[in-house]
């Protein structure tokens, strides 16, 4: 600790002695400051002498953490967990004849894409299998300016005027004197909130129903929610709802899965989008439109202009225009995927909005909210917010401007000439707002034609099969048991009967009520005259292969490389993935002495993070497994979570100790044809039939 001629050779190298510690020079860039000037010593802050104090002149110390002291922007007030990707949509056909946007012109057009998917009620560290409603935001940038698709996997949602929407929020996050709970909405407040909301219904049997746990981003659906117009050259306007069909189908978790995934890996839903990507999976949605006219807009048994209701797809079928492939991911997250500000204003020529009162307030909120976030109204000069498009207006300065005019002229009207006048407006091609005839009083009034609140929300139920219902149900039972006051739990059944009397028996008998409860006081009868709707359920829209799921395959020294290898082969062949789960994550030795590489050890990589298992030990490798408690839940998890299990016979002693009785979904992978057999079982994705002899 001495100083030796007043340089401090010991100590300048402290922190550099590792072998790896790199130098500029030989092509390595120097490190600079923000200001560009040359660091000599990153390891050590300026002080008198070795042991202080520190200079307040070191202005490489101060720069350095006043920068990282500024590192975070707020986050999200909703949505604040989010992750996206980059890619492109590509148009099937021209639409001219319903729109003049001029991304749907000319078939086969790409445009630039970016998607962020988000949860909405936890904070930005939140686990990625919260019960919740998903945000699906798509950014086009097409050669007409920034379109924001701003959706959700939901196609309704909970309120029906924005003025609501601070409420609904307030009460769906952690409750403000405790801050907890964290990404849930199980807690008194929430359904305090939804009680007394009866137009939440609808919503409430989507975010209970499986719909909220997505299995993965890429396996669900979008939705636009909100009814918006389609304008073409002449000026004539077709309602339209945004449907994202996802190309590799829907799925979602089973809740204790969901449970168990948010500890396994929180970060299941990112990594998996991540994942896919980087391996050149790109994930994949269709486009399609509901259209529709003035005349079925009146006839339509709902207001179109009430997002709480939706349009069954057989009543308007679908057409499917284009397809979103995401085939980028992000080269930075913070830049990218924090700061890409979507705003529901951002609309093209072409497209329009609808009097939806959400949607009117939704058209301020987003604006406002990224001045706050993003520090100024420049945000647009961000890359990931920019147009890719020419754009040129007068708009000038403010905090962080990026994007500055030049030369003299900085208004309009002005009488430079072209190019010093700078841009002009155009009648010909500029945005157009439908010329909707709008006239009545001003007033605060809820319209009679968004009174019913029952109606959709039982057409949804019983269009759920037995399996999805009883989800429902068991949800229901699940939040309302975290509520603490017996009151709200009541008050939250009483509407139940208007949806479905054995719904609300069941929610009441699974919580306990002792007395009977009374309907609520119904603003409108519930109708029964709306049939079930297919496409409202994921379990009857099954996918039509085992694509872009994936196998844990549980090996342990001795397994048998033949099958080991037949299996790789019929997972590839299905463009499905496999991790290898082995005692150690150095690998195992196959029964032929080759090494079989692991990713997870046991316990590492628990059956809840596969859509399928196979569990393939030799009779000695199971052994040890048996008392292994990580490898009983890996298998009795994957029993109770409804998976295919391919198996070897030696691996029935692990089954026995974790007490499984091997049923349909159980095939032997050592038999003719055993992995083929395998893989096709597993495109049912889940043995349905054992959930009659499962609780969870
Ligand atoms: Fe949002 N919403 N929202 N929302 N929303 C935000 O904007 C808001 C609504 C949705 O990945 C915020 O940039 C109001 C419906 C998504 O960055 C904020 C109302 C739907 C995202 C906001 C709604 C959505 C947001 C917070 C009721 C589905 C994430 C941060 C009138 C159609 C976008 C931000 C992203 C984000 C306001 C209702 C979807 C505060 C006032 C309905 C996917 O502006």
């Amino acid at each position: 600790m001495k100083r030796k001629n007043g340089k401090h050779q010991e100590h300048t190298i402290q922190g550099k002695g590792d072998e790896v510690h790199q130098i500029a020079g030989g092509g390595v860039p120097t490190l600079t400051t923000q200001q560009g000037i040359p660091v000599s010593d990153d390891q050590n802050s300026l002080k008198v002498g070795p042991r202080g104090p520190t200079t307040l002149e070191d202005f490489h110390l101060r720069e350095k953490i006043f920068h990282f002291d500024h590192e975070r922007i707020p986050e999200r007030v909703v949505h604040a967990r989010g992750y996206g990707a980059h890619g492109y949509f590509e148009t099937y056909e021209a639409l001219t004849d319903l729109t003049s946007a001029d991304l749907f012109q000319r078939a086969g057009e790409k445009t630039p894409a970016f998607v962020r998917f988000s949860t909405v009620a936890g904070n930005k560290g939140s686990a990625d299998l919260a019960r919740d409603v998903r945000g699906f935001a798509v950014k086009l940038y097409t050669q007409q300016g920034n379109w924001d698709i701003v959706g959700n996997n939901i196609p309704v949602f909970f309120i029906q005027d924005a003025i609501k929407f601070p409420d609904l929020i307030h009460a769906a996050k952690a409750e403000p004197d405790r801050d907890f709970p964290q990404a849930q909405t199980a807690h008194d407040n929430f359904w305090d909130f939804a009680s007394l909301m009866p137009e939440s219904m609808h919503m409430i049997m989507w975010i209970m129903s499986d719909r909220a746990i997505p299995r993965s981003l890429r396996f669900m659906e979008g939705f636009g929610v909100h009814t918006f117009r389609l304008i073409n050259a002449a000026g004539k306007s077709t309602f339209v709802k945004f449907h994202w069909k996802p190309k590799l189908g829907m799925q979602s978790v089973i809740w204790n899965e969901a449970v168990k995934i948010n500890g396994a890996d929180p970060d299941f839903h990112r990594r998996d989008l991540w994942a896919a990507i980087q391996s050149g999976n790109y994930p994949e949605w269709e486009l399609g439109l509901q259209l529709f006219d003035d005349k079925f807009a009146n006839e339509f048994e709902f207001d179109i202009l009430d997002a709480t209701k939706l349009i069954p797809e057989e009543q308007v079928p679908i057409r499917r225009v284009g397809r979103l492939v995401l085939d980028r991911c992000v080269d930075n997250f913070f830049a990218e995927t924090e700061q890409v500000a979507f705003c529901t204003s951002n609309i093209v020529p072409g497209v329009d909005f609808s009097n939806d009162p959400l949607l009117q307030g939704r058209n301020f909120s987003y604006l406002d909210t990224q001045i706050k976030r993003l520090g100024g109204p420049n945000f647009t000069h961000i890359p990931i917010n920019a147009p890719k498009c020419p754009f040129h207006n007068f708009q000038q300065d403010g905090h962080m401007a990026m994007v500055n005019p030049k030369g003299r002229v900085n208004y309009e009207p002005n009488s430079w000439p072209s190019p010093e006048g700078g841009p002009r407006e155009s009648p010909t091609t500029g945005f157009q707002s439908f010329p909707a005839e709008e006239q009545d009083s001003k007033i605060r009034q809820r319209s009679e034609t968004f009174a019913d609140h029952y109606s959709q929300a039982r057409q949804f139920y019983i269009s759920q099969t037995k399996t999805e219902q009883e989800h429902i149900a068991n949800s229901l039972v699940f939040e309302l048991s975290k509520v603490e006051k017996l009151a709200i739990r009541v008050r939250l059944v009483s509407h139940l009967p208007h949806i479905d009397v054995e719904l609300a028996d069941r929610v009441a008998k699974g919580l306990g009520l002792h007395e009977k409860v009374q309907p609520a006081k119904a603003a409108r009868e519930t109708r029964t005259d709306l049939k079930p709707s297919k496409t409202l359920s994921i379990v009857q829209n099954p996918p039509k292969s085992f694509a872009g799921r994936k196998v844990g395959i549980l090996v342990t020294d001795g397994t048998d490389r033949d099958l080991f290898d037949a299996l790789i082969k019929a997972i590839e062949a299905e463009k499905a993935t496999f991790e290898v789960i082995a005692p150690a994550v150095g690998g195992a030795k196959a029964s032929d002495g080759t090494m079989i590489e692991a990713q997870q050890k046991v316990g590492g990589g628990p059956s809840v993070l596969y859509d399928a298992v196979a569990v393939i030990p030799s009779a000695e490798g199971c052994q040890p497994l048996l008392k292994n408690a990580a490898a009983r839940d890996f298998v009795s998890d994957a029993f109770a979570h409804l998976k295919f299990v391919g198996y070897v016979e030696s691996a029935k002693p692990l089954f026995d100790k974790a007490g499984i009785d091997i049923d349909g979904g159980f095939i032997a992978l050592n038999k003719a044809k055993g992995p083929a057999t395998f893989i096709a079982a597993c495109r049912k994705l889940r043995q349905w039939d054992r959930e009659q002899f499962v609780i969870t």
